[in-house]
């Protein structure tokens, strides 16, 4: 029989001892680790040899008979929260490290960020587009598998033209004659047809011509055309457009001349030059000593190619004029070898990232 003098006093300890377990039991509520070392140093405090839960566990033998079930069970889910806390912080920071193969280090430098590249004849078709759509110029896309009509007839190529030969022009079939477009003037022909002036669209794409491959020519390449028809356009509009489109593309210093040529879906014709913008003009071997550079060729539509599309020659007049895109494409970035842009190398188009 214990007296009550000592029942008391054991009832005083209980009640500091429960006071204490609500108190760790916050902690263990809060707690979150931060990696393995704060749990495992949680783990220690409260579930280790020498621990908290150790500690209360071994008040059980100075508990009065009476009170031992109740305080058993409040110690029993005291431990039970500590070692569920544990098992839940250790599961999640397992899986955190599972899903980034590595401990969080914040005080380590960011991982770079790899970002893809666009095409060096993609950033330059895209150059000389954006000088023309300043002008209003639309964009105009069409078929790369094209008809004999819409590639050579409506543009005034007659029956025996060299363009159409099989050694210049890849056939898909001859009877009829379907091949790969040899020029994007196909687009704008279709455009002619199906709409009425004021027409000004420009016209980017890849054309084919059967040529041997090399350093300098290629079976497929790509061009730009443009064109722009309505009521009195005249040769002057032509020569003006395109003076602004050189300054835009080469700087206000470059000269720029102009020498009559021949195509047969343009009448006047006429190619363009500018001063090579390596040698300034006094001469080097890519201009090969000419101080000049051929950029287009261009031209007021042929009566004929208006016809052709349903347009009035007598009421409507335009110029059209083409370009090639890798030329360009090889002075701006200095590369010397137009296979480079078709053999899809990384190690050489990853230097147009940021370009
Ligand atoms: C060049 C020359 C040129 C055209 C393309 C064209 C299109 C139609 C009607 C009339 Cl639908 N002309 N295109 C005109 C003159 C020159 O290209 O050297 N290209 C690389």
């Amino acid at each position: 029989m214990v007296s009550f003098a000592i029942l008391n006093y054991y009832l005083r300890i209980m009640d500091a001892i429960i006071n204490q377990i609500e108190n760790y039991s916050n902690e263990i509520n809060l707690f979150t680790a931060v990696d393995t070392d704060t749990l495992e140093q949680f783990r220690i405090r409260f579930l280790g040899v020498k621990g908290i839960v150790k500690a209360i566990m071994g008040e059980m033998k100075n508990v009065p008979v009476e009170q031992k079930k109740s305080f058993g069970q409040t110690l029993n889910a005291f431990k039970m929260l500590a070692e569920a806390k544990f098992e839940a912080e250790k599961e999640r920071i397992e899986s955190l490290n599972v899903v980034t193969g590595f401990k969080i280090d914040v005080s380590l430098p960011g991982m770079p960020i790899p970002s893809g590249s666009r095409h060096p004849v993609t950033l330059m078709r895209n150059r000389i587009v954006e000088i023309f759509e300043r002008l209003s110029f639309t964009v105009a896309e069409g078929p790369e598998i094209e008809d004999d009509w819409h590639n050579f007839t409506a543009l005034n190529l007659d029956e025996n033209h060299p363009a159409r030969d099989m050694q210049d022009t890849f056939y898909l079939s001859t009877d009829p004659a379907i091949l790969l477009r040899t020029h994007t003037s196909n687009v704008q022909i279709r455009e002619m047809e199906r709409s009425k002036p004021p027409i000004r669209i420009i016209c980017p794409g890849r054309v084919y011509r059967n040529e041997t491959i090399s350093a300098r020519s290629h079976c497929f390449f790509h061009q730009v055309e443009g064109l722009y028809i309505d009521e009195n356009v005249s040769f002057a509009d032509l020569k003006q457009t395109l003076y602004f489109f050189v300054k835009e593309m080469f700087g206000e210093d470059v000269k720029v001349r102009f020498r009559p040529s021949y195509f047969p879906f343009t009448e006047p014709s006429a190619e363009m030059d500018i001063s090579c913008m390596l040698c300034k003009g006094s001469g080097c071997a890519v201009c090969k000593r000419t101080g000049w550079l051929e950029i287009l060729g261009c031209g007021m539509v042929h009566p004929n190619v208006l016809k052709n599309c349903g347009i009035d020659p007598e009421k409507y007049t335009g110029f059209a004029f083409g370009m090639g895109v890798e030329r360009p494409a090889l002075l701006k970035y200095g590369i010397t070898d137009i296979r480079l842009f078709s053999e899809n190398d990384v190690r050489f188009l990853e230097q147009f990232s940021g370009v």
